[in-house]
């Protein structure tokens, strides 16, 4: 059977705050921007993207379980759970399929606990500190890798 033109996009715990504080540092962009940008970005690539957001590590993990059935790929933004989850980490090598691992802001120049990321040697494209646009690079990269 052919592989599904269909991304899984996740972001992950206080994403759902996006544009409504911290404009310094996550941009004035809300998560609906968020979900559109990236949606459009992959439509034009030939792609559809389910979106979600959670606050809670179970939801995200099993969400990225589902994506086994009917996705090809997965954008993940995992917000703080990027320094924590090894579950996560593991969900996401579990499935056996590629995925972008983007950060809005640049983790590499706040607190140093931002800078270890447990998804960074396994993730198939990283992005980070580019803002949202961000989410449509990883679109892009992702895409290649998958139409190859
Ligand atoms: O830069 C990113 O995209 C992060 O993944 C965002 C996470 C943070 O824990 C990571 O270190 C880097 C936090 C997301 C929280 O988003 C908010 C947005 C607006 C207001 C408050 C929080």
């Amino acid at each position: 059977m052919s592989e599904p033109r269909r991304l899984l996009l996740v972001n992950g715990p206080n994403l759902n705050l996006l544009g409504t504080r911290e404009p310094a540092v996550y941009g004035p962009a809300t998560l609906a921007d968020v979900e559109k940008l990236t949606a459009e970005v992959a439509a034009a690539l030939g792609y559809e993207v389910r979106a979600l957001q959670s606050n809670h590590e179970g939801v995200l993990i099993d969400a990225v379980h589902a994506a086994r059935e009917d996705c090809a790929g997965i954008i993940i933004n995992p917000g703080g759970l990027t320094h924590t989850s090894v579950a996560l980490r593991d969900a996401l090598t579990g499935v056996g399929m590629p995925f972008a691992e983007v950060h809005i802001s640049d983790v590499y120049a706040r607190e140093k606990f931002r800078h270890f990321s447990y998804l960074d040697d396994v993730a198939a494209v990283r992005v980070v500190g580019k803002g949202i646009d961000g989410y449509a690079d990883a679109v892009r990269e992702l895409v290649a890798l998958l139409d190859g």
